[in-house]
């Protein structure tokens, strides 16, 4: 059997206004503007360099519905590359490029087949095996209704299967659900692989066909953490390999900081600066948050002598000058171990109860938010990294306010 071997992209989200990050510098702020096209680069020159036999995008290639016009002249040119070095592309469009915005239409190549708004068949041959892409666009911003009905079931056992869908898991409550479907009815239609789209997170929902979420391209806000890329795929009947290949140009994340041997300030500083040279020269340049851990009652005090913007304000400037920049966004306390030494029976146990709550659990105490009719469209899912966030600050939270009452 012959294998075949294509990238998979989805959501890179190009031209991402990082809204909300208007305290960094100018200069800063212009890389952070740059980095989803600096992104969408390193995918383009992996391409050329890596000549697979194609490439899939599953969704949101656009942030905005007006589609900037940066945005598609960048996307054309990258297009127009992978046209003269014959690499063709297969695209839909998701709910942030969705065909029924307003824009004005760049033209792109003749290598890029845009799927319409239903779910079609594209057919091609690589080295003599049939390769079958079906998919289809968004034709408006909210495709609540599930499309996977009108996905048809892999006829050839010859041929390779590749659906391609910007849409989510059915059934999950604490989400906007668009195209909902279900492990199941994916894994029914007998495909050989799933390129998904939508969900930022990297994930495989199932192996044997795989259904990949490759997650964006590059972050765009501190809930989207890690480093970002996309995924080189070789498959033939039967077997599928994907490596991960990193593209983000700047990372989002958190940096841990023990403050276990430190009695003075000039030695929380210097292991501040340690750590986030430790994470500069593992991901390049970043947006993070420095979470301050194991901090001992002196520390503590220590740190109340001044506020946190200040601490804030002097760990900024000590790193202004590196390169490549890491901005610290924000500095937070993990309270736990002080508070526990001090915390009383009641407080505990609800600190336990807590701990013990299930992901279901979780789900129905936040639902107020993440049911929210308005709030829901910027949420991505409740996933385990959030849940463990909520939980510190609400430990936190819980015993700072029980401290006070006493
Ligand atoms: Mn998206």
């Amino acid at each position: 059997m012959t294998s075949i071997r294509f990238i998979h992209t989805a959501d890179l989200h190009l031209d991402s206004p990082f809204k909300g990050m208007t305290e960094l510098p100018k200069e800063r702020l212009k890389e952070l503007r740059d980095s989803t096209f600096n992104a969408f680069d390193r995918l383009i020159s992996y391409a050329l360099k890596e000549q697979p036999d194609f490439i899939v995008i599953a969704g949101d290639v656009y942030d905005g519905e007006d589609r900037s016009l940066r945005a598609q002249q960048r996307f054309h040119d990258g297009m127009e590359k992978l046209n003269k070095a014959g690499i063709p592309v297969f695209l839909c469009h998701g709910n942030h490029d969705h065909l029924g915005g307003r824009w004005v239409r760049f033209d792109l190549p003749p290598n890029v087949r845009t799927f319409g708004n239903e779910v079609t068949e594209q057919h091609l041959q690589i080295r003599g095996q049939d390769v079958f892409l079906i998919g289809f666009s968004y034709p408006e911003r909210h495709v609540t209704t599930s499309m996977i009905d009108t996905y048809p079931i892999a006829e050839r056992n010859d041929a390779i299967h590749i659906g391609l869908l910007h849409g989510s898991i059915a059934g999950d409550s604490t989400h906007a659900v668009y195209a909902p479907f279900t492990k199941e009815q994916l894994v029914g239609k007998q495909y050989d692989y799933w390129a998904l789209g939508h969900i930022h997170k990297r994930q495989f929902i199932h192996r044997d066909p795989y259904i990949v979420y490759p997650g964006n391209l590059q972050s765009r806000h501190r809930n989207e953490r890690g480093i970002k890329g996309f995924y080189d795929v070789t498959l033939e009947k039967g077997s599928t390999d994907l490596s991960f290949i990193p593209a983000s140009s700047i990372v989002f994340d958190e940096i841990h900081v023990s403050c276990q041997d430190i009695h003075h300030a000039n030695e929380l500083l210097l292991t501040c600066s340690q750590e986030i040279e430790k994470f500069r020269s593992l991901n390049g340049a970043g947006v993070c948050d420095l979470v301050l851990t194991e901090v001992s009652t002196e520390v503590s005090e220590m740190l109340n002598t001044s506020t946190i913007d200040e601490w804030l304000r002097l760990i900024r400037e000590t790193e202004e000058e590196q390169e490549p920049f890491v901005w610290v966004s924000s500095i937070e306390v993990d309270e736990r171990v002080i508070a526990m030494q001090e915390v009383n029976a009641v407080t505990h146990s609800v600190i336990n109860l807590m701990n013990d709550w299930s992901m279901g659990e979780w789900k129905e105490v936040v639902s107020d938010v993440y049911q929210h009719t308005k709030g829901i469209r910027y949420l991505e899912p409740l996933n385990e990294q959030d849940l463990e966030d909520i939980k510190r600050k609400a430990s936190s939270i819980l015993m700072k306010e029980m401290a006070g009452m006493e």
